[in-house]
């Protein structure tokens, strides 16, 4: 079936990142309209009049057209697009409604989830270590651009966010509140792993998600979690997921913040790797 597909997404945005890798996993052709998002540059496309008029009133991307119907939230578009006919013969939803709970259950872990607290879940727990990026972006802007996040931006918990790391400092304290969660959380994912490729064997849209989490870490200079012997499956796990193409042309092909990074971490590794690294040895041995 011919269909047209328009994806509003950002480079360096978890869920747009998600969607990207559908869309190349399924070998499906799409229009892209690149959106800078107001945290990032002084563009804000997301603040734009017409974006959020016609596109994402809550002013958030990744957001996918499908022929004349907008479609909104990175899950839903996932499995929206996995309905889709493309190049490649893969689902990524199981038929199985018994497999399709559990993974329901993994989506909504794994991504930016409405309603999840940040830091209440794996999805959510990956952004707060990259709040260090995130609130040297924020204090470059122009003051003009920061107004109009104040006057413009619809969703009261992202400007409260966004001015708290302009206005102060949120990069040294977000990371530990979550460290013994992650912790828990990457000791779990290493025994659901168990004798498996992908985490419910054949490779879904919860694999996608954790692609994207992982890369997270590893630009926030903490892949060494992913590589720890402590943790084989894990390891095993993440170089699966690095062996896709749909992770080079999804996410790797999509650089943005480069030179900031650099900047960052070229006085040495995160300082949260070490710290979650011994609490899962200690964790493993207790
Ligand atoms: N639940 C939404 C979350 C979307 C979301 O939070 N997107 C972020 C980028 S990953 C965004 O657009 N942030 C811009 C802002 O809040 O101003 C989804 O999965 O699509």
């Amino acid at each position: 079936m011919n269909q047209e597909l328009t994806l509003y997404h950002a480079h360096w945005s978890l869920c747009s990142q998600m969607v990207r890798v559908a869309l190349y996993e399924k070998g499906l052709q799409f229009k892209s309209e690149r959106i800078k998002l107001c945290d990032h540059s002084d563009e804000a496309g997301n603040l734009a009049d017409d974006f959020l008029k016609n596109i994402n009133p809550t002013a958030v991307v990744p957001v996918l057209k499908l022929n004349d119907e907008i479609v909104r939230d990175s899950a839903y578009i996932i499995e929206r697009i996995d309905d889709l006919e493309g190049d490649n013969e893969i689902n990524l939803w199981p038929q199985d409604p018994l497999k399709r709970r559990e993974l329901k259950k993994w989506v909504e872990d794994t991504t930016i989830t409405e309603g999840v607290g940040m830091g209440k879940s794996l999805g959510t727990m990956v952004p707060l270590f990259s709040t260090g990026l995130i609130e040297d972006l924020i204090k470059n802007l122009k003051f003009s651009s920061i107004l109009r996040i104040i006057f413009k931006h619809p969703r009261r918990d992202r400007k409260i966010a966004f001015l708290m790391m302009y206005f102060f400092s949120l990069k040294q304290k977000i990371g530990p509140i979550v460290y013994n969660r992650f912790t828990r959380e990457l000791i779990a994912l290493e025994e659901n792993l168990k004798d498996k490729n992908f985490l419910l064997g054949e490779f879904s849209h919860a694999d996608i998600n954790l692609m994207c989490c992982f890369n997270r870490l590893t630009e926030m200079k903490m892949e060494n979690l992913l590589e720890m012997k402590e943790l084989p499956n894990v390891a095993n796990y993440w170089q699966n997921l690095k062996a896709r193409t749909s992770y080079q042309k999804g996410i790797l092909d999509y650089p943005d913040h480069e030179e900031m990074l650099k900047k960052i971490f070229n006085s040495g590794p995160n300082p949260h790797l070490e710290v979650i690294q011994n609490k899962i040895i200690e964790k493993l041995s207790s």
